[in-house]
């Protein structure tokens, strides 16, 4: 079927919560895609960093088909066979010892903000049920009813209430205000290493270091939320290390399976996660075998082919590259690892406007916010393929 065709099948019976750029997807590789009419197009998206690993890597489908004809789903009343190394494996290479599956990224944040809460009550003593868990303007955390309950976002939030209390908001990047906002009723500090949503924010250097060391002085968790920011695309595995930060808990997802599947997980001390007794959260899907070995797969293509590295490489070049553009309309450029954000001059036209001359061009990307472009392709990238990205993207700009 033609991609006009297709596009208005899905105007008339998809949902409209999105409005996509008009390319229709057919298959993928590495970072590239083609659409229905068979152009190529360099992906710098990357699923909003679910393909770190590139489209359809030849070790995660063919695991992917290894397992589906063995094992699925059992679900958590039974054990499986994957799980125990699944999560013993992840725990070493991220350096902690207790581990929550769960399925899409907003299930990990919640199940994070239960454990925190939890952990405020059982462990820490504030009285029930007042905790109170701080987070960020600007945040992007998912959009459960009460994920969005925090966010200040009008499109994510708006016409969904009522919404849950127990949610503090200070300055993205201000630890002073964290400090000030803490009281004894505080169980935890959610927060994005880097915020993606809000167009690759790169806070002050020192800003999570001192986090959190204000979280340790008050007896507060550190949570953060490495589900976009994690497993290689900053350029190394957590974007916390950045700053030799070890949060409390880490919520992670997206490039976990490499995009092959809905994979989550909470990551903890023994201690903390300790206060989850049986029966107390779970999910049907979290942990089943298909997505264990999906993952254990995934994680290990990340090491082995050294994608946080290579991030770090070409990353660093295609921020240089793009600075070096001369253009009215670009203000600056920012990001961390390969993961950029190109902000524009107010004056101009708006970031989805260059979006779909890239498109155009071949290369896709996503604006946010009416004004930044972002560039995150899969980590497999190599500076070849920056070097086609950016010659089209100073076309576009040219
Ligand atoms: C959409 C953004 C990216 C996330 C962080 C949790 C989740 C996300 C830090 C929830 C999800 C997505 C979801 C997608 C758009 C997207 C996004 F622009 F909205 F912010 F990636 F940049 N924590 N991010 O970034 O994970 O439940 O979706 O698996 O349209 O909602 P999920």
């Amino acid at each position: 079927m033609k991609a006009a065709e297709l596009i208005a099948i899905e105007d008339l019976y998809g949902a409209h919560n999105y409005k996509p750029l008009d390319v229709v997807i057919e298959r993928a590789k590495g970072p590239w895609v083609w659409d229905v009419e068979g152009k190529k197009y360099l992906d710098c998206l990357a699923a909003y960093s679910a393909v770190n690993q590139g489209h359809c890597h030849p070790r995660l489908v063919k695991v992917m088909q290894q397992q589906a004809e063995i094992l699925t789903l059992t679900s958590r009343a039974f054990r499986n066979n994957l799980w125990p190394l699944f999560a013993k494996e992840t725990c070493e290479l991220l350096g902690y010892e207790s581990m929550l599956p769960m399925n899409g990224g907003a299930e990990a944040v919640e199940t994070g903000i239960k454990l925190c809460r939890r952990w405020g009550y059982v462990a820490k003593g504030i009285p029930q049920y007042e905790a109170e868990i701080i987070v960020c303007s600007g945040n992007f955390h998912g959009r459960t009813t009460t994920i969005i309950s925090f966010s200040d976002d009008p499109l994510a939030k708006d016409f969904y209430g009522p919404y849950t209390p127990g949610f503090i908001t200070i300055p993205y990047g201000d630890a002073e205000a964290l400090e000030k906002a803490i009281t004894p009723r505080t169980a935890a500090f959610l927060v994005e290493p880097i915020q993606g949503e809000a167009g690759v924010v790169v806070p002050p250097p020192g800003f999570l270091a001192k986090a959190a060391e204000i979280c340790k002085a008050h007896n507060v968790l550190l949570f953060c939320d490495e589900i976009q920011s994690g497993l290689g695309r900053t350029g190394a595995l957590l974007a916390s290390e950045h700053e030799k930060v070890k949060p409390d808990l880490i919520s992670i997802g997206k490039a976990l399976s490499g995009g092959m599947y809905p994979v989550s997980a909470v990551l903890s001390s023994r201690e903390i996660m300790n206060v989850f007794k049986h029966a107390t959260h779970g999910s049907t899907y979290g942990g089943n075998p298909m997505a264990c070995a999906v993952s254990r797969e995934a994680l290990r293509v990340l090491v082995e082919e050294n994608l946080a590295e290579n991030a770090v490489v070409q990353g660093a070049y295609f921020m240089e590259e793009l600075r070096k553009i001369r253009h009215p309309h670009i203000d600056f450029v920012r990001g961390k690892g390969l993961w950029i954000g190109l902000v524009l001059k107010q004056d101009g036209p708006k970031a989805m406007t260059y979006c779909r001359a890239l498109k155009e061009q071949g290369v896709l990307a996503k604006d946010t916010h009416d004004w930044i472009i972002r560039f995150a392709p899969p980590l497999v990238i190599t500076r070849e393929e920056v070097d086609w990205a950016m010659e089209r993207i100073r076309r576009v700009f040219a």
